[in-house]
């Protein structure tokens, strides 16, 4: 025995003495199918019962020992590197985070936004519809007549083909989604329609494509004094003046009758323009009941249902809030023009405005 007892000094001695990579050759060398102790084990065949008893649990002892004494000493290697990366790799929580480039919210964007959240808190839902409509939908369903000039080449995008036997056309307003949520909803009809709308149309005031938006209300008893008490309530919120001065005046529109026109007070002093102060008034949207023969279009019963509807250019609101002084540039992709007038990404829609 005392080869065994020998071996497993120098093996012992060894083992605390290899890195990484010698204890795998160890462990080889010494434990594995060609390895010393297993052929050790293997020699046992050739003695006696009684000998091969003695010196068999000899070696198993050897084998355990040299084994647990490889992992013993691969564990403690491992832990002495991971200490050893950690110790290098402190983090300074105190540092400041680096600057991150950061996208601005587009003022159409928040506009939509703000005008939502408050027709929201009045009980409004937002519906939404497609860019490309057909000349029903678009016009016909809404009482605008062949000859009527909006519908001349000159003033809306046709599109080649049609639908159904109709032309197809870049919707000129938010209406037709107002017609579609006639025809597929029963009435009651509480909705607000935001969106892109096309005209044929390029100036310092007139983009060809520019935004909408639209709402409408439908119900058993609804009046003219509905329409003001809701538009009164949403343009003093969304300008958060309470005593903001709202002017209804008679206009015409082919969808709605009556129909009228909104103006809040303004003053107009050297080139500025401030809202809320002074004797001038300045036009803001347009509105009416909704004309009984749209609502017979839409597949509603006149003589049970009626309502008020209403239209305004979200461009227009928004360089009246934020002082905006030049349509044109809503469209140019101009970071620069984005970064001043846009809005932070993770701050809230602003509901300062008293609802
Ligand atoms: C306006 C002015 C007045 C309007 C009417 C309708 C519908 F579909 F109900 F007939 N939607 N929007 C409307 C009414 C729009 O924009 C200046």
């Amino acid at each position: 025995m005392q080869d065994v007892d020998a071996l497993r000094n120098a093996l012992l001695a060894q083992v605390e003495a290899a890195d990484l990579d010698g204890l795998e050759r160890l462990r080889v060398s010494e434990l594995g199918k060609k390895g010393r102790i297993t052929l050790l084990m293997r020699d046992l065949a050739g003695l006696d019962a009684q000998a091969r008893r003695e010196r068999g649990s000899h070696l198993n002892r050897l084998k355990e020992q040299v084994a647990s004494a490889l992992e013993a000493r691969r564990a403690a290697l491992a832990d002495a590197a991971l200490d050893a990366r950690l110790a290098g790799e402190s983090i300074d929580v105190t540092l400041p985070v680096r600057p991150e480039p950061q996208g601005r919210i587009h003022p159409i964007s928040q506009t939509i936004d703000e005008v939502v959240a408050i027709f929201g808190e009045m009980g409004f839902a937002l519906a939404e519809g497609p860019d490309i409509e057909d000349d029903w939908t678009n016009f016909g369903a809404l009482n605008i007549p062949p000859e009527h000039p909006a519908r001349q080449e000159m003033d809306t995008f046709y599109l080649p083909g049609e639908r159904d036997g109709r032309r197809l056309v870049l919707r000129t307003h938010t209406s037709p989604v107002q017609v579609r949520t006639m025809r597929s909803q029963r009435p009651p009809i509480r909705i607000i329609a935001p969106g892109r709308t096309y005209r044929s149309d390029y100036d310092a005031t007139h983009s060809p494509m520019f935004h909408q938006v639209e709402g409408l209300v439908i119900d058993r008893v609804i009046d003219m004094g509905h329409l003001k008490g809701c538009l009164i309530a949403f343009l003093r919120a969304y300008f958060a003046l309470d005593d903001l001065p709202v002017r209804f005046r008679p206009s015409y529109f082919p969808f709605t009758e009556p129909s009228a026109e909104v103006d809040i007070g303004c003053a107009r002093e050297g080139g500025t323009l401030r809202i809320g102060a002074g004797r001038d008034w300045l036009e803001i949207l347009g509105c009416g009941m909704v004309n009984p023969v749209v609502l017979e279009n839409c597949g509603i019963d006149p003589g049970q249902w009626q309502g008020f509807a209403f239209g305004m250019g979200l461009e227009r609101i928004a360089m009246l809030k934020y002082g905006i002084p030049d349509l044109r540039t809503f469209f140019e992709s101009d970071l620069r023009w984005l970064r001043h007038y846009g809005f932070a990404a993770l701050e809230q829609p602003s509901l300062v405005t008293g609802l």
